[in-house]
């Protein structure tokens, strides 16, 4: 406000000043020179009153560019864009670490036992281990044919069959397990015939323990018969070892 005061009052001033001059002769001038001469000039008259106020002056020049302002707020997130293209294979691997030692494996050796023999001649004598003397196979030598027992040296589980020929008398035969009958098989002879009798079983056999064949029962039961064409036959193997 003062300063607006001020810039009218520079405006006002100089113009009193200039104005003065320019009157002086406006009210001399409309004179009519025939009328007036040799007229004497008279009192100066006061000094106007001020003027009234000049119009708004006009619109200052633009400011200078004012300072940048601050950043505005952070825009919602936008939508998730399409998946990129696969990027090359990265390079392999270091090596991994070794592995731990493994469990020691099963022994080289191999668990072999298996015989198949027969008789040579008729069996006359009960209640003793019946010998069979013609081998067919005893590689192992794990049956005995002075005896006629079959003794184990591999623990584990073992297949016996025996098929027998009868003739002239009636047969009850026996597998003997350590001094005791485990499998009994029975044969009636039938007259003017020849008979067979046979059996098999499956037994877990320990170390040291022995398997035959006997004729078991009171009475002639031993009509167990072999001849060149005739066989009768007793055979046994291991079928699996024990692992523990
Ligand atoms: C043995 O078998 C043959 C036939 O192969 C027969 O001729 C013979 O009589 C048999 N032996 C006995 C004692 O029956
Ligand atoms: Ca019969």
């Amino acid at each position: 406000m003062l300063l607006l005061q001020a810039v009218l009052l520079l405006l006002v001033l100089p113009s009193r000043g200039q104005d003065t001059p320019t009157k002086e002769p406006e009210v001399q001038l409309p004179l009519p020179k025939g009328v007036c001469t040799g007229w004497v000039a008279g009192i100066p008259g006061h000094p106007g009153h001020n003027g009234t106020p000049g119009r708004d002056g006009r619109d200052g020049t633009p400011g200078e560019k004012g300072e940048k302002g601050d950043a505005g707020l952070v825009g919602p997130k936008g939508d998730t864009g399409e998946t990129g293209v696969t990027g090359v294979e990265g390079p392999r691997g270091f090596p991994g670490v070794q592995g731990r030692k493994g469990e020691p494996g099963e022994s080289a050796y191999v668990y072999r036992s298996a015989f198949s023999v027969g008789l040579e001649t008729r069996v006359t004598v009960p209640n003793v281990p019946i010998r069979f003397t013609k081998i067919f196979y005893n590689q192992q030598n794990h049956y005995d044919d002075t005896t006629g027992k079959f003794h184990c040296n591999i623990p584990g589980l073992y297949y016996f069959s025996y098929h027998i020929t009868v003739y002239h008398k009636d047969v009850k035969v026996s597998l003997y397990k350590k001094d005791k009958a485990v499998l009994f098989t029975f044969d009636k002879y039938q007259d003017q015939d020849v008979d067979q009798a046979s059996g098999s079983v499956l037994l877990h056999l320990e170390m040291g323990d022995q398997v035959w064949l006997q004729v078991y029962g009171e009475g002639e039961n031993n009509g167990l018969y072999a001849d060149n064409i005739n066989d009768s036959t007793f055979t046994g193997f291991l079928l699996y070892h024990d692992t523990n």
